[in-house]
């Protein structure tokens, strides 16, 4: 989107559009008792994500873009805010019914294909670049990963299906990256479609550091649960302690323990344990006591996006660790073309200036940051995407998933959950700092 005409603007943000349609169709073509059923207090029912889909579209392209009137009476409308009730109580709301949510999201978008061939797309901040058709695009992508986590959630017969992932082609990587000191650009000004959260652009300086290669795969992490990690509370966070004493967590969500061996359920399927797949489904407490128990810590939000961004030949930030061209799927694991991350090494084309594989893609990646917004954030368009979560106790994910789509993704962008959340697709890689030899070098 960043240097297109008009023309070939309008094509790319309606195929992006039609895109997710095409997704969340996918996600929702389940019977009635499926769509409106809570498969986990979590979790809204997927026919609420179905009506907020159209509802923000509608609120953002239609009434404010093109100045039109609601199309549901207040009393409804309302119920699609995600301020108002929250996920536990949606089932027990009034809501549209499967039938009549199809209609309305289907409406909503016959009239935003319409405003999107005639409407300026310079005239005001809002639609610069096409923005507000951007930011729609990827609010469904995301709400159509939150239904892919409610999929995984749901027991019985799985309901989807894809091919599996690419095999790893890279072995022997080396463990760790070294990550040289000095100033990078962290964030962004030009990403035509970042949001609020990852502008502006600002200059950090990172003291050298090492980051794991890869993501913490499947074997790592069954070593540490193994050593009775999930039972020493040296590893953990007292706040993640006093939860894993409280829930009795012993491992990663889905693993379950038959004899010596291990396996995992996915959308709804029983595996074996993939050795060399980047661990999933682990919340902030666990991926921290890991990285404790490995002599090792989470890396920094900042650590991550230079890891990810810095080209040290040209000093500059790049759009993806690869370079700036949008991603294809040799680069990396996205967009639900899998329904599991792929192994480690999978994707060498993917790997950054550095070195480092698999940043985007196959699992979001905890950092040890909260969540706040850079020095002169400005909220855009609007207070509740980012700025109302700041100061709280999320923890920013970075990377994306296996379940995040191209378009709502890039190396700036920011994602946050609560410490406690594991029903996302998250994972994490370790970092540390230079010896004392390693630093005189
Ligand atoms: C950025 C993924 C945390 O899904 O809760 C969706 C995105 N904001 N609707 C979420 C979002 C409003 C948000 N995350
Ligand atoms: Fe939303």
């Amino acid at each position: 989107p960043a240097e297109m005409d008009d023309e070939r603007l309008r094509e790319r943000l309606a195929a992006d559009l039609i895109r997710a349609r095409d997704r969340t169709k996918q996600l929702t073509d389940v019977d009635d008792t499926e769509l409106t059923h809570q498969h986990s207090p979590l979790m809204s029912p997927l026919v609420w994500d179905l009506a907020h889909i159209g509802n923000q579209e509608e609120l953002w392209l239609l009434r404010d873009v093109a100045g039109r009137d609601p199309l549901l009476p207040e009393t409804v409308d309302q119920l699609y805010d995600a301020f108002q009730y929250p996920r536990k109580d949606r089932p027990k709301l009034p809501l549209l019914e499967a039938g009549p949510s199809r209609q309305y999201v289907d409406g909503v978008r016959n009239k935003v294909l319409d405003v999107l061939e005639r409407i300026p797309l310079n005239g005001r901040p809002l639609l610069n670049r096409g923005f507000a058709f951007g930011m729609i695009v990827q609010h469904e992508q995301q709400h159509d990963e939150t239904m892919l986590a409610t999929h995984q959630l749901r027991t019985g017969e799985a309901l989807l299906s894809a091919p599996r992932p690419p095999r790893a082609s890279t072995k022997n990587l080396p463990p760790e990256v070294l990550v040289p000191g000095g100033p990078f650009t962290m964030g962004t000004d030009v990403e035509p479609w970042a949001l609020d959260n990852e502008r502006p652009a600002h200059a950090v300086d990172v003291p050298a550091f090492f980051i794991d290669t890869t993501p913490v795969t499947n074997r790592a992490y069954r070593d540490f649960v193994e050593a009775g990690g999930y039972d020493d509370a040296r590893w953990w966070h007292p706040a993640g302690w006093a939860y894993r004493q409280q829930t009795g967590l012993s491992a990663p969500q889905f693993w379950n323990r038959e004899g010596s061996t291990w396996t995992r359920r996915v959308f709804g399927s029983t595996e074996p344990l993939h050795d060399d797949q980047p661990v999933v489904h682990v919340n902030w407490y666990e991926a921290d006591a890991y990285a404790r128990w490995a002599g090792r810590r989470l890396p920094t939000e900042e650590e991550w996006e230079k890891a990810a961004r810095f080209d040290p030949v040209s000093g500059r930030s790049r759009r993806f660790p690869w370079g700036d061209e949008e991603p294809s799927a040799e680069h990396a694991n996205l967009g639900q073309r899998h329904l599991e991350p792929a192994e480690v090494g999978a994707y060498p084309a993917g790997r950054s200036a550095l070195g480092v594989h698999q940043l985007m893609g196959d699992v979001w990646e905890w950092t040890s940051s909260t969540f706040n917004g850079y020095d002169g954030f400005r909220a855009w368009p609007y207070r509740e995407y980012s700025e109302v979560f700041f100061g709280h106790d999320h923890r920013v994910l970075r990377g994306g998933s296996f379940g995040s789509d191209p378009s709502a993704v890039r190396a700036t962008f920011r994602n946050w959950d609560y410490p406690i959340r594991r029903q996302i697709f998250s994972g994490f890689r370790c970092a540390r700092d230079l010896t004392p030899a390693e630093r005189d070098v």
